[in-house]
């Protein structure tokens, strides 16, 4: 495996703030609508937090006609290359990513788009520094996994297709990569045996929800709330932020939804 860092060192980041609408957000489970006051609240220490490391975020405004549209995550897939817009497979997302896409196209000469019948959403994908995982889930259909093999080839990119445990929402609902080799995940996930040539760290029992981190440069910034985990990736030498999620995660939203993180390689 090689140890660039590169899966996990960027240069820019964008975000999306939190609409009036996200009381409307889709969710698997209705344990009430996000506090939307509470929730930029958590919105702002998210990006001070990618801020603290040296980074250019891009804030985007809220859509209001998107409730789901802070979790920008799902809208594209941004690699250093290039980007690709994806086709998220829930109906009331699927404006949202060309609404994302100019964005891109302003840091990227190359922007990809993945066409009908594929659709995938960024929360399925996992970039490490040797292969692109993609889990196949309820949003993240087999095409889409074949159409984006073909669509990185040329730049260099292994996809491997892997399973979202049923259920649960998107591939990393249930896991992270914290470094060049090791993965943070929930044991339901890594049972499938889909993170073999990594090291692996669980999550707490009961804490499974942590399993949404994001490797951001130095920091591990995770959802607070989840101390058994957080002490074991303090343990393991990690440096972590702990940010608020109560009210994304009543949408099932997490800390890798809310931001691409990405560096381009300079436009011609
Ligand atoms: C949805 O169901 O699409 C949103 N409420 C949550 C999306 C979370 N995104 C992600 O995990 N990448």
């Amino acid at each position: 495996m090689s140890t660039t860092g590169k899966s996990y060192t960027f240069t820019h980041a964008i975000t999306r703030a939190p609409s009036q609408s996200a009381v409307h957000g889709l969710r698997a489970v209705d344990i009430g609508a996000p506090d939307l006051q509470l929730m930029q609240q958590h919105h702002a220490d998210y990006i001070k937090a990618l801020k603290s490391t040296g980074v250019d975020v891009l804030e985007l405004p809220a859509l209001e006609a998107y409730p789901d549209g802070v979790f920008v995550e799902d809208t594209a897939l941004c690699l250093q290359e290039g980007a690709i817009i994806m086709r998220p497979g829930a109906p009331t997302r699927l404006g949202e990513a060309q609404e994302m896409a100019p964005h891109l196209s302003s840091f990227y000469d190359d922007v990809r788009v993945m066409e009908a019948p594929a659709f995938i959403e960024g929360g399925d994908i996992l970039t490490t520094e040797s292969e692109i995982l993609v889990g196949t889930s309820a949003r993240t259909n087999r095409e889409a996994v074949e159409a984006l093999q073909h669509l990185v080839i040329d730049w260099g990119y292994k996809v491997r297709l892997v399973e979202t445990p049923k259920g649960v929402l998107h591939f990393k609902t249930d896991c992270s990569l914290i470094d060049e080799e090791t993965v943070l995940s929930t044991k339901r996930l890594a049972a499938s045996g889909c993170f073999e040539a990594y090291r692996i760290i669980h999550t707490a029992e009961g804490e499974e929800a942590a399993a949404n981190a994001i490797r951001f440069n130095e920091l591990v910034i995770m959802p607070a709330g989840f101390p058994r985990t957080a002490d074991i990736l303090r343990d393991a030498g990690y440096k972590l932020v702990e940010i608020g999620n109560t009210e994304a995660a009543k949408l099932d939203g997490g800390m890798s939804c809310l931001s691409l993180r990405f560096s381009p390689k300079p436009k011609n």
